[in-house]
């Protein structure tokens, strides 16, 4: 199973440019990922011929628009096998989709002292909308601990549920070990005792297969960008029932059915849940991106990116003074590090000025970061057109910064 790298290359514009007049390493894949050019001319082409807007007008152009958009519904709906659209919010990304779950899911069904369990591995979109939440309604929010390896401790998580745990929100893929959780098992166990869990997919989707029939998670989030779609939009799965039971989260115009100043009802799923003009463009994009994606496909795109990873670690390993954070035993292709005597950002600065982007800081995991005594990390993450050539391009650049800081 091998991915042809120079044609998905020649997709991505951005790799054409010379950053500080070196080729482009792009390792920042988990912040975002680049765009192929299918995407940017799916948006540019929304803008250039049909822009309008959408499910409110009679004319061609809002008529084209509202079916591209219900197309990506489909689309998504069918790329992580829900069992139908109405099922797939479109939101901001994942930080809208688990605010909008803390939000209404909670509010409606959660009282005081019901218990919401989260893992020290979230990322801060997954833990304060939580803590705010469980602060306006008087719940707890109960924390699984994270081994040294990077995994979480599932004996614990058992032992933290009880008649009382009204929800778990876990992630599929952390983006600072890139640990692989068992969502499939966690979500089984939690059910057990009649939890519904949701699960933050913004690392795993497009890297590899998501199945939320398969997984059974009650909610599942994620955002377009980090799967070489466009910024602005994600997606909330939720289970019909579920949905059908909430409470808008938003409100205003294309949601409801009728108003009047008394009163106002609200449209079926998923318009219940789409208040105001969305990023009609982006979600465009997001098509074009599963589409993408689709055409590669993600057997060959896991495997291509689970080698690539191997060798990646290899390199990295044998840098003196390297230590690689985490060593969980199904992992993403996210790397974090600490290297001795020579802070992220300046690591950062001295790769930046050779043409390779990593991310450097607190990765949005403060209380991850604690766990393991750091208070900043650096950062390499993959996607479909990274090359061994970036990695050597990585390797080179953190022996020069040893040379600058000379450690
Ligand atoms: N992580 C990173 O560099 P948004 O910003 O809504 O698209 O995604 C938020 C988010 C939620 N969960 C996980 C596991 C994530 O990794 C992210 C985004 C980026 O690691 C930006 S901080």
């Amino acid at each position: 199973m091998t991915l042809k790298i120079t044609p998905i290359r020649k997709d991505f514009p951005n790799l054409k440019d010379k950053i500080h007049g070196k080729p482009l390493a792009y390792l920042d894949n988990a912040a975002t990922t680049l765009k192929p050019k299918q995407v940017i001319d799916a948006v540019s082409a929304y803008y250039s011929h049909y822009a309008s807007n959408i499910h409110r007008a009679v004319h061609a152009l809002s008529q084209k628009a509202t079916l591209q958009y219900e197309n990506t519904r489909e689309k998504v709906r069918k790329f992580i096998n829900a069992k139908n659209t109405a099922e797939i919010i479109f939101t901001s990304g994942t930080t809208e989709s688990i605010n909008l779950v803390a939000q209404s899911y909670v509010k409606t069904f959660l009282k005081a002292n019901d218990e919401i369990i989260i893992s020290e591995m979230e990322h801060h979109s997954n833990i304060v909308p939580w803590q705010i939440a469980s602060k306006e309604t008087g719940c707890t929010l109960k924390i699984i601990p994270v081994d040294n390896n990077g995994e979480i401790d599932l004996e614990r998580f058992k032992e933290l549920l009880s008649s009382k745990t009204k929800l778990v929100s876990i992630t599929h893929t952390s983006n600072v070990l890139g640990t692989i959780n068992p969502v499939k098992e966690i979500i089984r166990i939690a059910h057990g005792h009649h939890v519904p869990v949701l699960i933050d997919a913004a690392q795993a989707v497009g890297h590899q297969t998501i199945d939320v029939q398969d997984l059974d998670c009650d909610f599942l989030a994620f955002s377009a960008h980090k799967m070489y779609g466009p910024t602005g939009v994600g997606i909330l799965y939720g289970k019909q029932n579920l949905l059908e039971a909430m409470a808008p989260y938003k409100t205003g115009g294309d949601m409801i059915d009728s108003v009047t100043f008394e009163k106002t009802t609200y449209r079926e799923l998923p318009y219940k849940f789409e208040a105001g003009t969305p990023d009609i463009a982006s979600v465009i994009g997001l098509g074009a991106a599963i589409d993408y994606i689709n055409r590669v496909g993600l057997n060959k795109i896991s495997s291509y990116e689970k080698t690539l990873l191997s060798y990646a670690i290899k390199e990295l390993k044998n840098i003196s003074g390297l230590q690689v954070v985490g060593s969980p035993s199904k992992k993403a292709p996210i790397i974090s590090f600490v290297l001795d005597g020579i802070h992220p950002h300046d690591l950062g600065t001295i790769l930046d000025e050779q043409g390779i982007a990593i991310r450097t800081g607190h990765l949005c995991t403060q209380p991850l970061l604690k766990r393991f005594g750091v208070l900043s990390l650096s950062r390499a993450s993959l996607g479909i057109y990274n090359t061994p050539k970036d990695i050597d391009a990585l390797v080179g650049g953190i022996k020069k910064a040893k040379k600058v800081f000379k450690c």
